[in-house]
């Protein structure tokens, strides 16, 4: 039998309507619809209204996180959150596009993947080629998280001990380290 896992968190994001159904209850939907084939939802943030990043490159997201527990490897896990995404209206146009849903694998416990070296080099990217390249393989934990407040704050709701297996800061001490700007502009809805 395969061990569960225990701190895997789901990153939620929309900023588009699906036909005339909002962003939060899209992400609502979505919720509804993880649990399956053996994956259980522990805890669900708070819903927050975001600035779209990059600054105006579209309207304002909704972002949420989940902290889930699962007996499935990573990549069983992104395929079931792409069928998700699929299902709510989720269309693969542009890099950081506009888009109906979108659900992020954050981190699979301390799991780094590819592997070191592999993670990194996405990692340290430079902000044009983050513009210009896409990964595609799975890269874990997040490249961007300890970035961005829209993915801290909400994970700080549900998983604010989690610690980043290569920066060895937890959530909420890569929180303290966002400017205050970045973090008060996420707004509890
Ligand atoms: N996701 C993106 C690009 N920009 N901005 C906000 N505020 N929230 C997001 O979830 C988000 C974004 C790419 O996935
Ligand atoms: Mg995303
Ligand atoms: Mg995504």
């Amino acid at each position: 039998m395969r061990k569960f896992s225990s701190k895997v968190v789901i990153a939620l994001g929309a900023n588009l309507n699906l036909r005339d159904q909002g962003p939060k209850v899209t992400l609502e939907k979505a919720l509804d619809a993880i649990p399956r084939q053996g994956v259980v939802i522990r805890a669900v943030s708070r819903f927050f209204e975001t600035p779209c990043f990059p600054a105006g490159a579209g309207p304002d997201y909704v972002n949420a996180a989940a902290l889930i527990e699962a007996d499935k490897t990573p990549a069983e896990l992104l395929h079931l959150l792409h069928e998700v995404e699929h299902d709510h209206g989720r269309q693969r146009v542009q890099r950081w596009g506009m888009r109906t849903l979108d659900l992020d694998l954050v981190c699979y416990d301390d799991q780094v993947l590819p592997d070191r070296d592999g993670y990194e080099r996405w990692r340290t990217l430079s902000a044009e080629d983050q513009k210009q390249q896409t990964p595609d393989q799975l890269i874990l934990p997040h490249p961007r998280l300890q970035d961005r407040a829209f993915v801290l704050v909400p994970m700080a709701d549900i998983a604010p001990d989690w610690r980043h297996p290569v920066l060895g800061r937890t959530v909420s001490e890569m929180l303290a380290d966002l400017p205050a700007d970045d973090v008060a502009a996420v707004t509890p809805m």
